[in-house]
């Protein structure tokens, strides 16, 4: 507890433009949660490094992503929002839990063995212990919950399992942090390959639609979406692609799926993918607004920064330090 509050930690690498998955099954839930929690939001820069990264365009994109953050309506004065790489307890205790935590566990990782596929070039040793890393962002905060994607449950879990080992051993170190998963937007798949989880990482740029996309592309999107030939517009497993576009209406116009189905009952898909574009864009516009406003304002956004590192690395410190302690690593002379 912060301030009588639970605890709320989550993030997002940052790698790549932002895309609607990411806003419905991340970022909107966020939203949801930030006044009723003390919350932390990373760009998770430290992670986004396990992939070759051009220097000048990730500075550049780091910073977007926290601009995006703020845009989206997170409140850097109200929650803290800051730079992973900027707190380096983060590091340090991910070192100290990688002693506790095993390579069969780590081997079992479904995002390592997607990720080693895609860069078989590049299987390096930070690839591998990247959830170790997660384990330490959301340990240093104490989280009781961590709102996610489905796609980072397994995640969630070895955290879980790293903190309980290390508890049973040195006693309430940690606190055990529960997954917290949307119940919209939890998977939105590729408009492309409706089969196939919409990423911002994918080569197709017609699967996926990036927030700062403008308002034609999305509808051009919507359009080519790939949906079947039956004609009905219901949500249904044998109809991803129809499903998936039901759920981004429904999560974008905040109606449940089975209303949506009754709205467009007898509707053709023409004007279906329409009215979803037509929702995309209402939830995009105010927040594209908002981000080319920040982009100007440099100042305002150093400060938070500043402010915001001082505010994560204080509260981070405190669990390293008694983490070291337990562990009976010699304490620094004060
Ligand atoms: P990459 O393509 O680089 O692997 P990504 O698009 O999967 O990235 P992440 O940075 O791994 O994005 O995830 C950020 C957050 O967005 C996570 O909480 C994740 O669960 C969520 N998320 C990502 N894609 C989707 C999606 N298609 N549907 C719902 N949530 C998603
Ligand atoms: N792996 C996460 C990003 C991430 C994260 C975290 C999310 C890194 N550290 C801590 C929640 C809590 C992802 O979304 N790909």
């Amino acid at each position: 507890m912060i301030n009588d509050k639970k605890v709320l930690y989550s993030g997002m690498q940052a790698t790549g433009n932002l895309t609607l998955g990411n806003y419905l099954g991340a970022l909107k839930n966020w939203l949801d949660l930030k006044d009723e929690y003390e919350c932390f939001w990373g760009v998770m820069d430290l992670h986004s490094l396990t992939v070759r990264q051009e220097p000048a365009e990730f500075r550049k994109k780091a910073r977007n992503l926290l601009i995006l953050y703020i845009a989206a309506g997170l409140d850097p004065k109200e929650n803290c929002i800051y730079f992973q790489s900027h707190v380096s307890a983060h590091a340090e205790l991910s070192w100290l839990l990688s002693c506790f935590t095993y390579m069969g566990e780590l081997n079992r990782m479904t995002q390592f063995k997607e990720k080693s596929a895609k860069h078989s070039d590049n299987i390096n040793a930070g690839l591998f212990t990247y959830p170790v890393l997660m384990a330490a962002d959301i340990l240093l905060y104490q989280a009781d919950y961590v709102p996610v994607g489905k796609d980072q449950k397994q995640h969630l879990e070895i955290t879980r399992d790293i903190a309980e080992r290390f508890n049973s051993i040195y006693g309430d170190v940690f606190t055990i942090p529960e997954p917290y998963i949307g119940k919209g937007g939890a998977k939105i798949m590729s408009l492309q390959d409706p089969l196939k989880k919409m990423s911002k990482s994918d080569e197709n740029v017609n699967g996926s639609i990036y927030l700062m996309d403008d308002a034609d592309t999305v509808v051009r999107k919507c359009k080519r979406a790939v949906t079947d030939s039956d004609g009905e517009i219901r949500y249904a497993e044998e109809k991803p692609g129809i499903s998936n576009l039901l759920e981004i209406y429904s999560s974008c116009s905040n109606i449940s799926i089975a209303d949506a189905e009754k709205e467009f009952a007898g509707k053709g898909y023409g004007d279906f993918k329409l009215a979803v574009a037509e929702a995309v864009n209402a939830v995009l516009a105010p927040m594209q607004k908002e981000y080319e406003r920040l982009q100007k304002e440099k100042d305002f956004i150093d400060g938070i920064i500043k402010e915001n590192d001082e505010k994560a690395a204080y509260i981070a410190n405190k669990t390293l330090r008694k983490a070291r302690k337990k562990l009976g690593l010699t304490e620094k002379p004060r």
